[in-house]
């Protein structure tokens, strides 16, 4: 079989823990290609934003344009889209493009809006315009606590609010909703999906201690690794969230690395 192909558009971050790097290396690590239109440059170390650079909507759509024109591309995932005029040319040629196929494009819509640090990524007026024009394109959105209870306007805390927040969005967008609870920060690591009529919880046990700068961007892009192999939803985020839970108990820490131990 061909090596599937998705593309993730999304942000550079400088320290590889989120966006594209993490992104890209989630792909490889599920034998999946991956190609990319990076929509903003952000200089950050572990639990630091130092600044953010937009790249231009027309750059952004160029560099969709191109890839879709080389590559089968089979699932595609939006991460930090930086402002609202990247939002909106992201929809537009997502939108053309479902226009020229049979069926719409896997899309998963990861809506990054704050960094883990606390630091703002998305400027706030871009938020009406995933409503308006993005999310109705999504096959899944996937916000955490916080991005659900900015999109449902009103807090979150717990199981049974995040199964309402799930089902409101999925009903408003008429799209697979995913509520991440990790934020939670109980036994277990509670999703909740809302698909259609059906809901559906994703649980394994949280992973303590440990810098989660990042899990976001994995987990998403693992999901559309799985609906690039053509896996159904409630089964590709049942995959991507064994994985993401694995590089979390995997983690590296420098205490135990040894950079050059594959070359001694
Ligand atoms: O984890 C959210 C995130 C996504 N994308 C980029 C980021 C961050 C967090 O810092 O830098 C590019």
């Amino acid at each position: 079989m061909p090596t599937p192909v998705a593309l993730t558009i999304a942000g550079s971050d400088s320290s590889s823990g989120a966006g594209i790097q993490a992104d890209l290396k989630t792909f490889s690590a599920l034998e999946i290609y991956g190609v990319t239109a990076v929509t903003c440059i952000v200089a950050e170390a572990p639990g630091k934003v130092s600044s953010i650079e937009a790249v231009s909507p027309v750059m952004v759509h160029d560099q969709i344009d191109v890839v879709l024109q080389a590559f089968p591309v089979a699932a595609v995932k939006t991460g930090l889209l930086c402002n609202a005029r990247i939002v909106s040319a992201v929809a537009e040629r997502l939108h053309n493009l479902n226009a020229s196929r049979r069926a719409r494009i896997p899309l998963v819509v990861d809506p990054v809006m704050i960094a883990t640090s606390g630091a703002e990524l998305l400027e706030p007026k871009a938020l009406e315009v995933y409503r308006s024009e993005l999310f109705p394109l999504a096959t899944l959105i996937t916000p955490n606590l916080n991005e659900a209870a900015k999109l449902v306007g009103r807090e979150i805390r717990d199981c049974d609010a995040m199964k309402d927040a799930a089902r409101e969005l999925s009903a408003v967008f008429n799209t697979g909703v995913l509520v991440k609870g990790g934020h939670l920060r109980a036994r277990d690591a509670v999703d909740v999906l809302a698909s259609g009529n059906t809901l559906k919880e994703f649980s394994l046990p949280y992973v303590d201690r440990v810098s989660t700068h990042g899990t976001g961007c994995t987990y998403s892009a693992a999901i559309t690794a799985g609906l690039a192999c053509s896996l159904p939803l409630e089964d590709a985020i049942a995959a991507a969230k064994k994985f993401v839970t694995r590089s979390i108990e995997q983690h590296l820490s420098w205490k135990n690395v040894h950079a050059l131990k594959h070359w001694r």
